[in-house]
């Protein structure tokens, strides 16, 4: 399972609107095939580990199956992998979560043990549902998974007026931000970062094939944005949206019809205070920077409120010189988002 969790996070950025997921066939301690979902429209995680065993000789026959996400029963944009697994005479199915899709939820599994298929479910489940938050809010709300992104100063100053981060981070925290952009279906900026960065919000990594850029969202009280800004002369600008006096949650259903699985909100720090403030956002991604700078606009500009935002870490590491912080939403019970 650890494998196949591997293999599934290959699909992080490609496979949305669907889910990322990771299969490995197994006989007897060797690994038969294995594969993940690259995109939506392709074949499934366990109809490409089935492939990869054929192509290698290798007969699935009697042989255990590990997957991240309960096998699917439904056509869809491809056809039920349940009915491939029966076919192939797969003895055992072992799943990471079910699936959350409420065309299935279960029943995938009940119909591969009706027809005497060995199943167990819930393995590594706290790992397989940390790669598919974005796709669990998705299909059971219609809403996105919002992650506020910042590179700050020690002291929470993003040195510049928005949430610039070219000069305070290093080149290490740079290439995972723009990891995260790819990760991500829409990036959400307010018209004053629009106005004062003039950003291009693009993802700047190889590999993005048969993928768009992620949309690139700003909200605008007044509208009035300069029409010279790049977001609305580069070669990506049909990616461009612009909302006028829109409620945040309403925005978010906008995105959420649209397909958008994950938002990155990149600045400035009033947005980023209001969605806090109004319990939208569900994840932070933080670059700590070793400078203290002792005054500037800080990462996050609390809306006259106290936010007293609670958040369980994920995620950590030494990123040059700077500090990366990942971690999810919980209240004060300690639940999570
Ligand atoms: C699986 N294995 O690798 C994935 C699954 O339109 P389709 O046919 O691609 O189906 C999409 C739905 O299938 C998606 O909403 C989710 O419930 C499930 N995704 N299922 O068995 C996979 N990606
Ligand atoms: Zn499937």
């Amino acid at each position: 399972m650890r494998r196949a969790l591997a293999l599934a996070r290959k699909g992080l950025g490609t496979a949305s609107p669907n889910p990322v997921v990771g299969a490995v066939l197994v006989r007897e301690g060797k690994v038969l095939g294995e594969g993940f979902h690259r995109r939506a429209g392709l074949p499934h995680a366990e109809v490409e580990a089935i492939e990869d065993a054929h192509r290698k000789g290798n007969l699935p026959k009697g042989a255990t199956l590990y997957v991240t996400l309960e096998p699917c029963c439904t056509t869809g944009r491809t056809p039920p992998c349940v009915d491939r697994i029966l076919r192939e005479g797969i003895a055992r199915v072992i799943v990471g979560m079910v699936d959350p899709n409420p065309l299935h939820q279960g029943r995938g599994l009940a119909l591969l043990a009706g027809e005497g298929v060995e199943v167990a479910q819930d393995l590594l489940e706290e790992e397989a549902r940390d790669l598919n938050r974005p796709f669990v809010r998705w299909i059971s709300s219609g809403r996105p998974w919002v992650v506020q992104k910042s590179a700050s100063s020690l002291d929470g100053r993003i040195g510049t007026r928005t949430g610039d981060d070219r000069w305070l981070s290093g080149p290490a925290s740079r290439r995972m931000a723009h990891r995260l952009r790819w990760e991500s279906d829409a990036i959400l900026i307010g018209a004053e970062t629009a106005r004062r960065d003039d950003p291009a919000l693009t993802v700047r990594l190889p590999g993005r094939k048969g993928k768009p850029q992620p949309w690139r969202v700003v909200v605008s009280r007044s509208g009035r944005l300069p029409e010279e800004l790049r977001l609305f002369t580069d070669s990506v600008r049909a990616r461009t949206l612009v909302f006028q006096n829109f409620p945040l949650p309403m925005l978010l259903k906008e995105l959420g019809r649209r397909g958008v699985l994950r938002v990155l909100v990149e600045g400035g720090g009033k947005l980023a205070g209001s969605l806090l403030a109004e319990g939208l956002i569900d994840e932070v991604a933080l670059f700590l920077c070793p400078m203290i700078l002792g005054e500037g606009p800080l990462s996050v500009d609390s809306p006259h409120r106290l936010l007293g935002a609670h958040f369980r870490l994920k995620e950590r590491k030494r990123l040059g010189d700077d500090l990366f912080f990942r971690g999810i939403r919980i209240d004060y019970e300690g639940n999570e988002a």
